[in-house]
This record gives C-alpha cells, sequence and structure tokens, in this order.
C-alpha cells in the first residue's frame, strides 16, 4: 500500500497529518483544483474526494483528475457504490462499525472489492465509527450515533475496529456538525488504542472549524484531522489549519 506507506511516514516524520476533504455534488471540478492547489501549497498531506449524496461516475473522475494536478494523493472516501473510479489513488475501504444495517457493515464491500481491485486503486483498510450529530453520512448510513459523551462506548468501537486490522480509524462527527468530537474523547481512544498496540492512523473530522479546535484534537492523540465543509467556504482558511498541527518540517 503505496498511500498509506506516505501517509504513515508523514504521521511519523511530521507528527500529524492533515486531510483536505472536497464533495463532488458540492465542488465544480474547476474549484476542486484551485481548492487542491491551495491544499498542497499550504501543506495538507492528502485530498479525500467523496460525499453522501449526488455523486456519479463522470463528475467524480472529472473531479479527480482535476485534483490529481496538484499533486496531492487522491483518496476516495466513497459513501456507496458510486463513490469508486480508477483515477484515484487509493480508496478509504471502509466498514461503517456502528450502522445498524449490514449492507454498510459488510455488504457494499463485497460489491466494491471486485471492482476496486479491477481498477487498480489501493484499498486502504478503514473502520468508520460515527459520533454525535452524524449528519448525512450518520443518516444514510443508518449509524446508531454514539453520544458526544460516551467516550467509553467510541474506545470500544475503536478497540474493536483495531483488533478486526483496520489501518486506519475514522472518528466521525457529521459533515458540518454544530460540534466536533470532544478532544477528551480522543484523548480516551487514543491511550485505549496504544495500549493495544495500534499503529495505523486515528483521524479525527466533522466539524473542526477552528485551528484552535484542530490543535486540540491534534494535541489529545489524532494523528490526523479532516476538513471539508470549511474549505468549501475558506480555501485559504487551509494554512492555519495545517500550522494548528505543528507540522514538524513543514513546507513554509
Ligand atoms: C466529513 O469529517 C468530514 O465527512 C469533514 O467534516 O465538513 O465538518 O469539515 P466537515
Amino acid at each position: 500500500g503505496k498511500v498509506l506507506r506516505m501517509l504513515l511516514s508523514e504521521r511519523d516524520e511530521k507528527g500529524k497529518i492533515h486531510l483536505t476533504l472536497i464533495d463532488p455534488e458540492k465542488t465544480s471540478p474547476e474549484e476542486a483544483e484551485r481548492i487542491a492547489m491551495t491544499a498542497a501549497d499550504a501543506g495538507s498531506t492528502a485530498i479525500l474526494i467523496g460525499g453522501s449524496l449526488g455523486i456519479f461516475e463522470p463528475l467524480l473522475s472529472e473531479v479527480v483528475r482535476a485534483v490529481k494536478k496538484s499533486g496531492l494523493p487522491v483518496i476516495l472516501f466513497p459513501g456507496n457504490i458510486n463513490g469508486l473510479t480508477p483515477h484515484a489513488d487509493a480508496v478509504l475501504f471502509m466498514t461503517l462499525m456502528n450502522s445498524d444495517d449490514p449492507y454498510y457493515v459488510t455488504g457494499v464491500q463485497a460489491q466494491a472489492a471486485p471492482i476496486v481491485l479491477r481498477m487498480g486503486i489501493e484499498p486502504i483498510p478503514t473502520a468508520y465509527i460515527i459520533v454525535g450529530y452524524g449528519g448525512a453520512a450518520g443518516y444514510i448510513g443508518r449509524a446508531r450515533p454514539i453520544p458526544y459523551e460516551r467516550s467509553d462506548i467510541l474506545a470500544a468501537y475503536a478497540l474493536a475496529s483495531a483488533m478486526m486490522g483496520a489501518s486506519l480509524i475514522y472518528l466521525e462527527a457529521g459533515s458540518g456538525a454544530p460540534r466536533p468530537i470532544p478532544p477528551s474523547s480522543v484523548r480516551v481512544v487514543k491511550s485505549v488504542l496504544n495500549s493495544a498496540g495500534f499503529d495505523g492512523l486515528l483521524i479525527v473530522g466533522g466539524g473542526i472549524n477552528s485551528p484552535e479546535v484542530a490543535a486540540a484534537i491534534a494535541e489529545a492523540g489524532a494523528d490526523g484531522i479532516v476538513n471539508g465543509t470549511l474549505v468549501e467556504k475558506d480555501p485559504r482558511s487551509l494554512y492555519d489549519m495545517v500550522n494548528s498541527l505543528r507540522l514538524r518540517n513543514s513546507r513554509p
């Protein structure tokens, strides 16, 4: 896994990674290219591309091809089987750990696996855990979102994810969440994952709308954070976001 190895080595070298999320339903290919160029300049590590609604292949492929001009790795973040394109470098091959619908736990993965193999894109084994608000991902994925204050339940799901072999564990409050996952919960999850010897990536996203919040979540133990909504509103906010993670040896 070339992309996973790159993410891990960036984390090991710089301490943290930053992921910029682009939703092809909300962003034209031209805007996506501009955002990706800004992300590369700001020192973001990779681009995630996906969304819960309105994704179809020609549009997705066009956005992916535009974003690739930035030189950053392009990783699909699919909400369903329609979130795949051979033009990407990798895909978060996700199971929605706390969905009540087996389709989102193993069903769509069986549909997707042969396609991912034929497309030749790298699958990154990912456990997706939805907390609190949950947003469109939580509603569509039929998640039973873990209450914000139940860091014990969140930690148990994260530990199960590690024991089941996830390389990347993604804690999601939902795109545009009015409240991100509390740093205190991230701290509990990190400590449980450390005690289990997990050396993959702990990624946190949803409602991270200021550099201060990003810094607090990173300091609590997230290996990386995801920004989507904020980037759609103001791509230049990426500079402060990436700086707030205090990446070692970050580009000027
Ligand atoms: C959503 O975690 C991502 O899947 C990013 O959330 O849009 O709130 O930044 P925001």
